[in-house]
Order: C-alpha cells, then sequence, then structure tokens
C-alpha cells in the first residue's frame, strides 16, 4: 500500500534513469544547439547543392544483412547493450528529415531518416558520469570519434531507413548513423559498435587531417582550420 515503509520498489520519480535524466538535463548533456536554420543560412559556406546522392567511403562495401547484424555499445556506460536487428528494431522509432553536407563540398536537402534516436539510445545505455566521447566502429574498419553532446544532438540518430526504405548497402546498411549538424564523415555508415570513453580517440579520418569537430557552418574541414 501507499507509504508501505517495506515497499523495496522505488518510486518511479525516483529511479536510476529518472536520475540519470535529470542530471544529464542539468549538464545541458542534450543541449547541442540548432536544430533548424534560417533558410538563408541553410547551406554552409563552400558547399553547393545536388539532387543525387553520391557514394563516398574506403572503396570497399561491407554485406551485411539484417540477420548477421549486431550492434554493440560498451565502455563507460551504465548497461552495455549487445543487439540483434530485431531487439534494436524493437526500440521506439524515430523520423527525422535532414540535410546531408559532406567535406567535398556536396550538400543534399531532405533526407528521410527512420531509426532509433541517439537520444532514445543514451537512455537504454546511460552513459557514466565520466562519459565524455564516443568511437563509432564499423564493419569496414572505419572510425571516427564525436563528443558526446555532438553524439546526443536531438537530430542524430541510428538509421535503418532512407525515404521510406532499407538503406541500402552502399549507403551503409543494415544500420548507419546519422548526425546531421557535422559534415557527413562523422556519419558511420556499416555500423558495429559505439564505444564511451572519457578522453577523445580521433578516428580514420581525424588522424589523416580532417579537423576533430567538423563543422559545416563554421567550415572546420581540416585540421588547423
Ligand atoms: N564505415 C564508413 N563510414 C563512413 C565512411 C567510410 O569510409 N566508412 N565515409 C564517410 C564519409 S567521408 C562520407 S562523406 C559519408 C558518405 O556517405 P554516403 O556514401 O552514404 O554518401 O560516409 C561517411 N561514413
Ligand atoms: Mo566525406
Amino acid at each position: 500500500m501507499a507509504g508501505d515503509l517495506n515497499d523495496e520498489s522505488e518510486p518511479p520519480w525516483d529511479s536510476k534513469l529518472t536520475r540519470s535524466k535529470q542530471r544529464w538535463a542539468r549538464e545541458g548533456k542534450f543541449l547541442t544547439g540548432k536544430t533548424s536554420r534560417p533558410e538563408e543560412q541553410r547551406l554552409p559556406p563552400g558547399q553547393h547543392l545536388t539532387r543525387d546522392w553520391p557514394v563516398l567511403d574506403l572503396g570497399l562495401t561491407p554485406q551485411i544483412s539484417r540477420e548477421r547484424w549486431r550492434l554493440d555499445v560498451y565502455g563507460a556506460v551504465e548497461k552495455p547493450i549487445f543487439w540483434d536487428f530485431a531487439q534494436f528494431f524493437a526500440q521506439p522509432q524515430t523520423q527525422f528529415t535532414s540535410d546531408i553536407h559532406c567535406v567535398t563540398t556536396w550538400s543534399r536537402y531532405d533526407n528521410q531518416w527512420e531509426g532509433l534516436s541517439t537520444h532514445d539510445l543514451l537512455m537504454a545505455c546511460q552513459p557514466r558520469d565520466e562519459a565524455r566521447f564516443v568511437v563509432l566502429h564499423s564493419h569496414d574498419g572505419y572510425t571516427t570519434n564525436l563528443a558526446l553532446e555532438d553524439f546526443a544532438a536531438d537530430d542524430a540518430l541510428l538509421a535503418h531507413s532512407w525515404s521510406g526504405a532499407p538503406i541500402e548497402a552502399e549507403h551503409g546498411g543494415p544500420v548507419r548513423l546519422v548526425v546531421p549538424h557535422l559534415y557527413f564523415w562523422k556519419s558511420a555508415k556499416w555500423l558495429q559498435s559505439i564505444e564511451f570513453l572519457e578522453h577523445d580517440a580521433p578516428g580514420y579520418w581525424e588522424v589523416r587531417g580532417y579537423h576533430n569537430r567538423g563543422d559545416p557552418w563554421a567550415e572546420q574541414r581540416y585540421s588547423g582550420d
């Protein structure tokens, strides 16, 4: 009964997850700034619009079926995750429409994505206090790093569909990351695992001269920019 001192179950407003959410809200963990910009600022400096969707990667296309695909989330998290595609697909589904900005100067507007928002992923894995960075690991050996705040952007997601259909292998299916407010090299294709870290660990392009953060509106293309 209510108020029973022997009741061992935690009231819902004091659950561990609720406390995490309150702490993240206090720290502004999910506040990364923009999701919408005035139309005249929509195209970042030095970019041009394209209607097609170029393919850019290291030159090999991993062929991973949904049946074989797994997602491994580990490191500085309270609740490590190891999901198969069905478990991933059973998570809350979100649809975002966002623009792509590639460092090679093409941009593509109004891409319709569907999948698991990084918000919801963070609620599931619960990063520890000391977690500050994530590294995405992909099936082609590619890696890329993000500050936790950038990974947690309001419009970022682990996408399985584009324009209402499964993402094609050449564009990173079964599942790729999409972080629209940064250059597209941060949006790892063929996502395999997500590692939460206390310290930054620059990825494939970041150690080869690309900017560590990659904000298109600040033209953070290459390190030293
Ligand atoms: N796994 C993996 N992800 C990757 C890459 C890669 O080589 N491997 N290339 C990045 C770069 S440089 C870009 S511009 C985009 C291209 O995505 P697209 O081929 O779907 O346009 O993927 C990014 N994600
Ligand atoms: Mo790129």
